[in-house]
């Protein structure tokens, strides 16, 4: 019988931190797995250096599911992003050992096709309307069949999911974390991004029609009332969804915004368990599970989200970000193939660095992604030009409001 024989914690950055877990078996077949958790990287590598290594030598790689229960009930202490990233490493690994054992894609295993691709949407920004037309346009050129707008708020300085550099040809820079010992500060007023937000999406439409599928992130900054507020105003423009309109822990709170708006909710990002979800499920609060396998315990985790979320006609809206790694990103896509109740993908090209690290074998055309078939995720590693790119500490913003400073959410 083969046993797990070696598990190597990976960091590396090229040009962002990633975490990824490397494990292998005694017959020296090697699966990865994504744990990278921006801003607290280091976290995860010890969770998983100190407490999970030492327990996975010798075990039966084939054993996904008892491994997985073995690591959320053993630990005593559940839940939460460190200890689900570290759970999802080792799923993801192990999903990654079995395809390659059994020569099968991972989606394969977990039910075969269910569609031919996985509908992406990308990231549009501007910090006015014609570079935000520019930026639209620019991913349309790419192929995207859906895409998220984000824009500058009038009054305001920097603000989440606006690229740092707007030249058009370029490959725009969307990543938030910054390279500095604290984190960089912003400043908010949901008055005013409330006001702004639909004569954005009024003007879009005005320019594109609307047969485009527009998205927008809220990124957890306003009370559930004003999320309803934002949700009515924006019923005319027919969104694909708004994103954490607002903080979603407090899953009840998302019934006085479903009463109120049409506007379609997607919510989970930070989520790392089917708990968090739970309420928003069973009432039909949302209509997209937001979460990404890297942060939510792995494919087998959130396989088990997205069929509890099936009996509610809800839908998957992966996570997609730069953040999660090119692993953390084909695990997604294998899932996204293979569930019934997909909706859409999000996909933030990674670097070109990133991308000579992470030997990915996923395809984008056509406005679809596509895992590919090589058995297993179709993702190598570069470990050598890995270990060149150093860790740097970096930091997400903090949020706060203009008016008087305080502490408010990123
Ligand atoms: C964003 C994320 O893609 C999204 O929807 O909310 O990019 C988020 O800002 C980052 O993952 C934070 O690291
Ligand atoms: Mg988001």
């Amino acid at each position: 019988m083969s046993t797990i024989e070696r598990v190597d914690v990976l960091v590396t950055s090229p040009g962002r931190n990633f975490v990824t877990l490397k494990v292998t078996t005694s017959d020296g077949v090697t699966g990865l797995g994504d744990a990278t958790l921006n801003g607290r990287e280091l976290a995860v590598a010890a969770y998983l250096k100190e407490h999970i290594v030492p327990l996975l030598i010798g075990r039966d790689p084939q054993n996904i599911e008892d491994t997985w229960q073995y690591l959320y009930r053993g630990a005593y202490w559940r839940r939460g992003p460190v200890t689900m990233a570290a759970i999802a490493a080792v799923d993801v690994a192990l999903w990654d050992i079995k395809g390659k054992v059994t020569g099968q894609p991972v989606y394969q295993l977990l039910g075969g096709a269910s569609r031919t691709g996985a509908l992406a949407y990308g990231h549009a920004s501007g910090s006015d309307l014609p570079s935000l037309f520019t930026s639209i346009q620019n991913h349309l050129d790419q192929g995207f069949k859906a895409i998220r707008v984000q824009t500058s708020v009038p009054g305001l300085g920097q603000v989440y999911g606006v690229a740092t550099n707007q030249k058009p040809g370029e490959r725009y820079d969307y990543e938030p974390a910054k390279r500095t010992a604290v984190p960089t500060e912003e400043a908010w007023d949901s008055a005013a991004y409330i006001e702004h937000i639909p004569t954005v999406f009024k003007a879009v439409r005005e320019e594109f029609g609307y047969g485009l599928p527009l998205l927008h992130d809220g990124h957890h900054r306003l009370t559930p009332n004003e999320a309803a507020t934002l949700g009515k105003a924006l019923e005319p423009y027919r969104l694909f969804w708004l994103e954490d309109c607002t903080p979603g822990e407090n899953q009840e709170s998302l019934r006085r915004v479903r009463s109120q708006t049409t506007t379609p909710l997607a919510i989970g990002e930070i989520f790392n368990t089917v708990y968090d979800y739970q309420t928003l499920i069973t009432e039909q609060l949302i209509d997209y599970v937001r979460s990404a396998v890297t942060h939510t315990g792995g494919i087998s985790a959130l396989k088990k989200i997205m069929d509890f979320a099936a009996i509610y006609q809800i839908k998957s809206g992966f996570h997609g970000p730069t953040d999660i790694s090119p692993v953390g990103q084909a695990a997604a896509l294998h899932l996204d193939m293979a569930i019934h109740n997909f909706g859409i993908q999000e996909y933030m090209k990674h670097s070109p660095e990133t991308l000579e690290v992470f030997k990915t074998s996923y395809t984008f055309e056509n406005g679809l992604l596509h895992p590919g078939d090589n058995p297993g995720l179709g993702v190598e590693y570069d470990e050598e030009l890995a270990n060149s790119y150093e860790y740097t500490p970096a930091y997400l913003p903090v949020n706060r409001l203009q008016r008087d400073g305080s502490m408010h959410d990123w």
